[in-house]
């Protein structure tokens, strides 16, 4: 079994993007600059966004954090992302998700100009990746593809099972993976990954089990800690692990009484104990898909610069 390290590739692409950025810079140009918004306090949240914030810094892009009390409404959320849309300093930006309830999420995404749209979530991104046209892939499946690109593992004819049918994970790394390989993407590393054949599976699909022991790959984008187990898995399938999940934590992994950590740790969607020996590859939470997530999110980021500035 080889553990999939997002946290190791991850730095050694931001180190890649740094160069970039620095020569940029060498060269009398700006440097790229992103702008995430956030809206109230959830800590989830504002633990993503301080992520983004510290990666962007360590590459050289420069980074403007809006943040919102919860209580803005759509219509000043709304105007917030077109004066985002306007304005020339900024070459991409994120509403960082998910909104709170009263705020319509696709009102919200299909208002941010595509060409600035470095999360890759706008109705133009996803239309153009569908139809296998260059756009600004999302930052997870993006993640996913150059974490797959970057250990050769082929995707072409294998069986790829997808877990989960969000339209931030599960649709776009279904789509991508499908594609005829896009050779030109702009920022992409030179394995270009596609022409598998994908099943997504969701919470109605009858005998997961069963479509997911035929799997070359399984993709666990469900929320759900545990949910893919050993006899779910072929031996030798490779396993990606997007879940991140708070569980709180058994008093056995503590070390003492006074242990001063917090009572809860990270886990993914895969029973990792027990699939990891069956596994050819997997990815650890934490450390496997959620660093590749900052760090494409970087590259688009770069890639809306280089495209439109
Ligand atoms: C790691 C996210 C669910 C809903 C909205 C590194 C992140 C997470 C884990 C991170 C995520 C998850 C993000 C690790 C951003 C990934 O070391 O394993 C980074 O910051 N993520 C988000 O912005 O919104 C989410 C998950």
């Amino acid at each position: 079994m080889t553990l999939l390290d997002g946290k190791q590739i991850a730095a050694t692409i931001r180190a890649e993007l740094r160069e970039e950025i620095d020569a940029l810079r060498q060269a009398g140009h700006r440097v790229p600059c992103l702008a995430v918004v956030i809206v109230g306090e959830n800590p989830a949240s504002v633990t993503y966004v301080r992520n983004k914030m510290r990666a962007c810094e360590e590459v050289g892009i420069r980074v403007e954090r809006i943040a919102l009390p919860d209580t803005v409404s759509e219509e000043e959320l709304l105007a917030e992302v077109h004066r985002l849309n306007a304005d020339p300093a900024i070459d991409g930006f994120i509403v960082q998700l998910p909104l709170p309830a009263h705020i319509n999420e696709s009102t919200i995404l299909s208002a941010i100009d595509y060409r600035k749209d470095v999360d890759g979530l706008t109705p133009e991104n996803v239309g153009r990746t569908v139809q296998g046209q260059p756009s600004i892939v999302s930052a997870t499946p993006r993640g996913i593809r150059e974490l797959l690109a970057r250990y050769n593992i082929p995707t072409a004819g294998k069986h790829v099972v997808v877990i989960g049918r969000s339209n931030i994970v599960g649709k776009p790394v279904a789509m991508l993976l499908m594609q005829r390989p896009y050779l030109s993407l702009p920022g992409m590393s030179a394995a270009s990954l596609g022409d598998a054949t994908v099943t997504i599976c969701h919470s109605k699909t009858q005998d997961l089990a069963a479509i997911c022991r035929t799997a070359d790959i399984i993709i666990v984008a469900a929320g759900s800690p545990g949910l893919l187990t050993a006899d779910m898995v072929r031996p030798g399938a490779t396993i990606i692990d997007v879940g991140i999940n708070r569980v709180p934590t058994t008093n056995d992994q503590r070390l003492t009484t006074n242990d001063q950590r917090p009572a809860t740790k990270l886990v993914g969607d895969v029973d990792f104990e027990n699939v990891a020996p069956k596994a050819a590859y997997i990815t650890p939470v934490p450390g496997g898909v959620g660093p590749m997530t900052i760090v494409s999110l970087l590259q688009n980021t770069l890639q809306a610069y280089n495209e439109h500035s």
